[in-house]
């Protein structure tokens, strides 16, 4: 495959670069932490989406050197911006975890090799997963979980809502933050759904609860929808309300005059 080649290139010449997108405290208004998220600008192709470009890579196992190359990178930057922007507590950096690289039999090792090399406070990154990455062996993903909790950092699971989880299990995932995915956040406003895409995202919220997890409801657009999600107490948002995800030295602006 063509693609993978220059994927394979890309890597090797540092095509590759992160944006980052702010979760901002829903009760404060300031910047709580990023999101990672990772760009391909090919020399021969041009800019490439990752919604392109990350299946590939997962095809073809790339995933796993720019897996570790994106949560490297990622703690690199963090750990500069924990002395730049001191606050309390310390901005959190949150990575995507790919389905391959969540299978893979050393990503213990992989992270823990990245976390000792890189002086960030361990309890500063989140790793994100999915339901559906968990759901082949539940058991076998629960002792994961356990295993990279164990390295003393924290986990969260995006676009809930989505996956086919069974919520009898949620209760054993040994994770911190529950994401509310997109679509429900995004529907909240649309006339006539309004109402009830407000009770699904109130209940996952209450579910969150319950289970002492963090939420945060991604894929804000509105101040209508940031004010909806405000009073049904959730604590965290994400979206392009507050900004789009931002090349590093952007972000840093924001971080610069963060309240
Ligand atoms: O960033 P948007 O920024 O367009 O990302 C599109 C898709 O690519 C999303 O599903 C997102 O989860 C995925 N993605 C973006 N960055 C990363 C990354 O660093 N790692 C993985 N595994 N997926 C990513
Ligand atoms: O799959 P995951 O949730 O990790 O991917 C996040 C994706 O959502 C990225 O592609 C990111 O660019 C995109 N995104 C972030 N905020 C918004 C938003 O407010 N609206 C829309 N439509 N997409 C968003
Ligand atoms: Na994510
Ligand atoms: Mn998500």
């Amino acid at each position: 495959l063509q693609i993978e080649s220059d994927l394979r290139r890309g890597l090797k010449d540092s095509e590759f670069q992160l944006f980052y997108q702010p979760i901002v405290s829903l009760k404060t208004g300031k910047i709580a932490g990023v999101e990672a998220l990772v760009r391909w600008n090919s020399l021969k192709r041009g800019f490439i989406s990752p919604g392109d470009f990350i299946p590939i890579a997962e095809e073809t196992g790339l995933i796993i050197p720019l897996g570790e190359w994106i949560l490297q990178e990622a703690c690199r930057q963090m750990q500069e911006w924990h002395l730049q922007f001191p606050q309390n507590p310390p901005l959190m950096i949150s990575v995507n975890l790919s389905s391959r690289q969540f299978s893979q039999p050393n990503l213990v090792q992989q992270v823990q090799f990245i976390l000792d090399k890189i002086n960030l406070d361990r309890k500063s990154l989140k790793l994100e997963i999915t339901e559906s990455m968990m759901m082949n062996d539940v058991e076998a993903a629960i002792e994961l979980l356990k295993r990279l909790k164990d390295l003393g950092l924290r986990l969260s699971i995006d676009d809930f809502g989505t996956g086919y989880s069974n919520l009898s299990y949620l209760h054993r995932f040994p994770v911190d933050t529950l994401k509310v995915d997109q679509s429900f956040v995004r529907r909240m406003n649309s006339g006539e759904s309004h109402d009830r895409y407000a009770q699904i995202v109130r209940t996952v919220i209450m579910l969150g609860h319950n289970l002492e997890l963090d939420v945060i409801a991604e894929g804000i657009e509105t101040e209508e929808q940031m004010k909806i999600l405000q009073s049904l107490g959730c604590e965290y948002g994400q979206g392009y309300f507050f900004a789009k995800p931002l090349p590093s030295e952007q972000l840093a602006a924001l971080l610069a005059k963060n309240p």
